[in-house]
């Protein structure tokens, strides 16, 4: 595997799934794959989540592990070509990519959307300059439109807990105080839609997400109703995705606090399990007594991201 920004770059995803239980059962079987070899994280955004699981992903495989937060000690990038570059920006991000590739030999990059231009972020104008001139093989950590080892882990958490062949998964749109990317639901829209689950998205008008992500799915306006019957709940925030108007690109459109998934949203589902990829902010998303309750699986979600980074670089590195 070259990239990873794509369910179909895993290939048959019944495979990657039993792969994925494999590492679970010795994550660290596969530490001679990475012997003298070096991964490269790239942050442009804040991260948890995805910084620790990934260096652990990293180091289970036996690899060495640099990381780097670009926005903190590192020179500011330019990324556009043809500038005059008299500004606050001292480096041009067309030198500082193959130098980066040139100290590793794999590479990870989070770099969310700016909300600048849907076409941009749309393009994956950052990632793809990664993928172009790196030289190296290139996982997406989040970029502006992606957050496929979000969306594998997640799907690894379904697998392991659904009591029914083919589960009910109902994502939700909830409300936030700022505009967040739309990268968490575009991927995870995009893997149900290629897992074998009864896949159902519920939003407010105007918050339709990118019709190449939403492919065949149901989409229900009425949250509730969207709700019924649900196995899983998936909470997640995203900015309009400027669909239906591109000049609302990137904006907050609502604030309703009646999408907050509490127990009242919860009594109508199939006594669903409640999922977020973290962070959350309680009582906008979601309520304490839903976060804390039995059914919510936000932090093996969380800790399954070790697994499917895992998988991932493991792939990578057979490939090299
Ligand atoms: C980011 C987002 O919504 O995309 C990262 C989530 C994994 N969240 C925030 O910026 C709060
Ligand atoms: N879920 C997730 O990617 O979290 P971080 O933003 O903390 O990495």
């Amino acid at each position: 595997m070259r990239v990873f920004q794509n369910v179909q770059d895993l290939g048959d995803l019944k495979t990657a799934l039993a792969e994925a239980f494999e590492v679970k059962k010795d994550r660290f079987q596969f530490q001679h794959l990475g012997k003298n070899k070096t991964a490269l994280l790239i942050f442009f955004n804040n991260s948890l989540r995805t910084r620790l699981s990934t260096q652990k992903a990293a180091m289970n495989l036996g690899m060495n592990v640099i990381v780097l937060d670009v926005n903190q000690g590192a020179w500011k990038l330019e990324t556009e070509r043809g500038v005059i570059m008299d500004s606050d920006k001292s480096e041009h991000l067309l030198e500082a990519i193959p130098v980066m590739g040139s100290y590793c030999d794999i590479i990870g990059v989070r770099s969310f959307a700016t909300f600048e231009s849907r076409k941009d972020d749309y393009e994956e104008k950052i990632l793809n300059q990664f993928i172009k001139y790196s030289g190296k093989p290139v996982f997406f950590m989040e970029s502006a439109t992606v957050h496929p080892l979000q969306s594998f882990a997640d799907l690894i958490t379904i697998e392991e807990y659904k009591k029914t062949a083919r589960p009910k998964v109902v994502l939700s749109w909830a409300p936030h105080p700022k505009a967040l990317p739309q990268a968490v639901p575009n991927s995870f829209a995009q893997w149900m839609n290629a897992a074998d689950v009864d896949f159902v998205i519920t939003h407010p008008e105007g918050y339709e997400l990118d019709p190449m992500f939403v492919g065949d799915a149901k989409v229900e306006y009425d949250q509730m109703k969207a709700f019924e019957g649900a196995d899983f709940i998936y909470a997640k925030n995203w900015s309009c995705p400027g669909v239906t108007r591109p000049e609302d690109y990137g904006k907050v459109l609502s604030k309703d606090m009646s999408w907050t998934v509490d127990e009242a949203h919860m009594a109508v589902t199939n006594n669903a399990y409640f999922m977020h990829c973290l962070p959350v902010r309680r009582n906008m998303i979601v309520t304490d007594d839903v976060i804390e309750s039995p059914q919510s699986l936000v932090i093996p979600e969380a800790a399954n991201r070790e697994i499917s980074a895992t998988v991932v670089l493991k792939r990578m590195l057979e490939a090299l």
